[in-house]
């Protein structure tokens, strides 16, 4: 099963947010940096009404959703490329995730201690990228030393491979993500074992109290201009403005990552796991939030693996499959069973609202 690292600075909520979107307890969310140390790993199913439609047009006895994994890793902070706060450790937990959730915190709360003392995301995220940027300088480095002795001796992988490390370098050295380099699509096969953190796909998670919530919008979608402006109800300083380092988050994400970022309130949706999914949305409607962010962000990061959902329906059950964005009608097939995919004859499609 594919995995999405949560990543971020310590105390951004990153416990909670896990805690909410595996629906668990399962993850101490404590008001202090670096409470967490192991990862907390957790599968969540990734909601989709239109099973539970086609389950009651099918009478179906079971519904499946398909999932991914989240895996919520400790904190990192300033120096981690070089050990600092456990640094190494922790960055090891990242190598092995295929895609980030990088959680920034957009919240106010001068009761929830902010390792950098001020609200700035951008910074945040800053700090984030060059301790990832720095890693993989490292391992690039050592990878380019031990190349050496082969591309002297001519030999022709070696000599691809260095190639690729030299156009990742001034890449990586200007501080941009591995991500973002110009490769071609065999270099990019090639670069894949390189497993360099900045090379997975990224989305950011901006963390908002939920009266900002209410107001921003949830999910991936920019919220209206009327908007955008600073509430007062809720935070600590009456001139905040969520929306303003939300769309600083979201222009940041654009430029330097080419990918998007979803608002989320953490807190709220933590609290509310132990309702059942209708009743948490009622209650969040209550609050005059449409639609879940959480939700919004499991739909987003599943689309970041690059994976895509295909449903089947009958009285057994409804049920969810994944395949890869890309993947035609045969291959889909084969995921029920090798036996529809040798026999395959044809596909009729229809067309439904998502
Ligand atoms: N006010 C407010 N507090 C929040 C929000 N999200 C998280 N918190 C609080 O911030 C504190 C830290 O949350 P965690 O989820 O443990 O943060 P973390 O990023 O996992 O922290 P580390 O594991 O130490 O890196 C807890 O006291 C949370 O209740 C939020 O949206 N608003
Ligand atoms: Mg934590």
């Amino acid at each position: 099963m594919l995995s999405a690292g949560i990543v971020g600075l310590p105390n951004v909520g990153k416990s909670t947010l896990f805690n909410a979107l595996t629906r668990t307890h399962k993850a101490p969310a404590e008001n202090y940096p670096f409470c967490t140390i192991d990862p907390n790993v957790g599968v969540v199913t990734v909601p989709d009404q239109r099973l539970a439609r086609l389950a009651e047009i099918s009478h179906s006895q079971k519904i499946v959703p398909t999932a991914i994994e989240f895996v919520d890793i400790a904190g990192l902070v300033k120096g981690a490329s070089t050990g600092e706060g456990l640094g190494n450790q922790f960055l090891s937990h990242i190598r092995e995730v295929d895609a980030i959730v990088q959680v920034v915190r957009c919240f106010e709360s001068s009761d929830v201690h902010h390792v950098s003392a001020t609200i700035d995301p951008i910074c945040d995220i800053e700090v984030i990228n060059t301790e990832l940027v720095l890693a993989d300088i490292a391992s690039l480095q050592k990878r380019r030393d031990r190349l050496q002795k082969e591309v002297r001796a001519g030999d022709k992988a070696a000599k691809i491979e260095s190639g690729i490390i030299e156009k990742l370098f001034p890449h990586l050295d200007a501080g941009k993500p591995a991500i973002t380099t110009k490769l071609t699509p065999e270099e990019k096969v090639v670069a894949r074992e390189f497993f360099l953190l900045t090379s997975k796909p990224t989305i950011f998670a901006c963390n908002v109290a939920e009266s900002d919530l209410a107001i921003i919008g949830a999910g991936v979608e920019r919220g209206h201009n009327e908007s955008l402006q600073s509430i007062e109800a809720g935070v600590t300083d009456p001139g905040y403005d969520a929306a303003k380092h939300v769309e600083a988050v979201r222009d940041y994400a654009r430029h330097h990552f080419g990918t998007e970022a979803v608002v989320i309130s953490a807190q709220i949706e933590s609290e509310l796991v132990d309702l059942g999914e209708n009743e948490a949305m009622e209650y969040l409607r209550g609050l005059g939030i449409e639609g879940s962010g959480v939700n919004a962000l499991i739909h987003a990061v599943y689309h970041l693996l690059g994976l895509r959902t295909f449903l089947t329906t009958g009285e057994k059950e409804s049920r969810a499959w994944t395949i890869h964005a890309g993947d035609k009608a045969l291959t889909a097939a084969g995921v029920i069973h090798s036996d529809f995919e040798r026999g395959f004859i044809a596909a009729e499609t229809i067309q439904t609202a998502t």
